[in-house]
């Protein structure tokens, strides 16, 4: 199949992660998708192009324009402070405080537009970020022009983004805005299958009340796992989009065994809503040696699901999420990819 690539992912290289009390170079670092795209071409999984540029219009139609224009802005305003650090998050409109104000200082705009403090925005975020989307939007695009399937090796991820926040290493909402595309060219509906340990959020709460993009995702229980503050099995959409939101939390120690036998339900639910596309996040740090992440599954199981995911007979659209086991990442990501295409 074919790959999206865009070298400009290396601009988003932060020196600092929030991360046990601790600043700790980031989890999600560059050589994350220089891994994945070696493995891409060492297995020849097949043709490798450069995003085309699309205009903010498209991402606009998921997010909140001032959102967009805080991310362009962000490292500018801080910098220009003088801090010696990058910028983080360090106060927010709890409960009783106005959530709707956004205040002029760069703190408290970090504050609105955050949903959690281990992601800093440093220099060349906003142009990685920019360039990730483009590079999921060009995937897509290939696919409006007749190809079944593409892989769109985004980075920055995407799922935790929300229509105004930013956290969880993500910026820009990439498999929403793509899901979008495929609506805006057509498609009645599409299903976002998001396999990602993590629950994708933002993924979830942009759709919510929607019935045209099902959203169903498997994830670390968030009693146990970021996010923490949705992704429970209770949340199942609301108004029209009541019945088209499925979470599937799964406790410390899941198997494949587990983890498979909910990706099956998944997948028996996306076959009855008949959607016109299936767009994928997927990320593998579902993985038993995943550094920061509690599920067991093993390389050779990433094949399997890629294999399961391939009997929906869907056109299908992946977008690269997470995966911190660096060394494995490549061999994990396009095990995924040639268990679908049935090698
Ligand atoms: N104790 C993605 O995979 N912090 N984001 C986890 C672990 C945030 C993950 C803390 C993890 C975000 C795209
Ligand atoms: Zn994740």
């Amino acid at each position: 199949m074919l790959t999206v690539f865009s070298e400009k992912h290396a601009l988003r290289d932060a020196r600092t992660e929030l991360y046990g009390g601790v600043l700790v170079p980031p989890f999600e670092c560059p050589l994350r998708a220089e891994h994945v795209l070696a493995r891409v071409k060492q297995v020849k999984l097949g043709e490798i192009v450069a995003p085309q540029h699309f205009d903010i219009e498209a991402v606009t139609r998921i997010h909140d324009a001032d959102f967009i224009r805080f991310l362009e802005t962000c490292w500018d305003e801080w910098s220009a402070l003088g801090f010696e650090g990058e910028a983080i998050a360090t106060c927010w409109p709890a409960r009783g405080m106005q959530q709707e104000r956004i205040p002029h200082h760069i703190e408290g705009k970090l504050g609105h537009y955050a949903l959690a403090a281990e992601t800093s925005i440093s220099n060349g975020t906003w142009e990685a970020a920019r360039a990730s989307v483009n590079v999921a939007l060009s995937a897509q695009a290939a696919m409006r022009d007749g190809a079944r399937q593409a892989f769109a090796l985004c980075r920055p991820p995407g799922h935790h983004a929300a229509r105004d926040m930013f956290g969880g290493y993500c910026f820009i909402n990439n498999a929403a805005v793509a899901a979008q595309a495929f609506l805006d060219q057509g498609a009645a509906r599409v299903a976002l299958l998001d396999v990602d340990f993590h629950h994708g959020n933002g993924s979830q709460a942009i759709f919510y009340d929607r019935d045209d993009v099902m959203f169903l995702s498997l994830h670390g229980d968030p009693n146990d796992a970021f996010p923490h503050f949705l992704g429970y099995a209770d949340e199942t959409g609301a108004g029209v989009g009541e019945g088209y939101n499925h979470n599937y939390p799964m406790g410390p120690g899941t198997s494949f065994k587990t983890w498979g036998a909910a990706l099956e339900d998944a997948c028996r639910k996306i076959a009855n809503y008949a959607p016109d596309a299936l767009v994928i996040s997927l990320g593998v740090d579902t993985f038993e040696h995943d550094p920061i992440s509690f599920f067991k599954l093993a390389s050779d199981d990433f094949k399997r699901y890629g294999a399961t995911i391939a009997s929906l007979n869907l056109p299908t659209l992946f977008i690269m999420e997470g995966g911190y086991a660096v060394k494995e990442i490549g061999l994990n990501t396009v095990n995924v990819l040639a268990g679908y295409e049935g090698r």
